[in-house]
């Protein structure tokens, strides 16, 4: 049978770290859902569907890969998918605890699904979607650290504002 994963995020906006841990993700399970989520401490840029949007073009040549949102919890997600996993990306041990956290609150939850940590490419270790848009916020490149079209969507969310 076809082994379904979930790679969750908030994805705001989705940066090279991110599309590296999905691309890895899909190279292992047949079919990858990318769930654009809420994450209730963090205020998102952008809105669900601009997330989705960017994320849809830049996955667009992964062809296992599909991109969703949910409003709910992660576990009844990946339940309704019939995902057996779910996908983290890991950079350093400050993401550790976070991590953890979730993990043992998903397995409590449900025990048949299983986290996996992906750990991130020395050259994202130090890369967030907070750094990104507190560096694009004052005007500053982020070229290479994200994808062109995301990089496009930031430049234009700052100048609205
Ligand atoms: N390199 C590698 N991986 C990275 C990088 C990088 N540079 N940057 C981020 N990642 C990884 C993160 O570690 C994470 O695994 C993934 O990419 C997504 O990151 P974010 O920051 O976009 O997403 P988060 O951490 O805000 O996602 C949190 C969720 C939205 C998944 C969580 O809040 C959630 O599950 N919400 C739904 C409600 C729920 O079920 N809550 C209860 C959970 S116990």
């Amino acid at each position: 049978s076809e082994k379904i994963a979930v790679v969750p995020g908030s994805f705001d906006p989705i940066t090279n770290g991110h599309l590296d841990i999905i691309k890895r993700a899909a190279d292992v399970f047949d079919i990858i859902y990318v769930a654009v989520l809420n994450n209730s401490s963090k205020n998102p840029l952008f809105s669900i569907d601009e997330r989705m949007d960017l994320i849809r073009e830049v996955t667009k040549h992964i062809p296992n890969v599909r991109i969703e949102s949910s409003s709910g919890l992660l576990i009844d997600y990946a339940r309704a998918k019939n995902a057996k996993a779910i996908v983290r990306g890991l950079r350093a041990i400050s993401d550790f605890e976070y991590e953890m956290q979730i993990t043992s609150m998903n397995k409590f939850l449900d025990e048949t699904i299983e986290t996996f940590f992906i750990m991130t490419k020395n050259q994202y270790s130090f890369l967030s979607s907070s750094i990104v848009k507190e560096v694009a916020r004052y005007g500053g490149v982020v070229s290479g650290l994200v994808p062109e079209i995301v990089e496009k969507a930031l430049i234009e969310k700052y100048c609205q504002q």
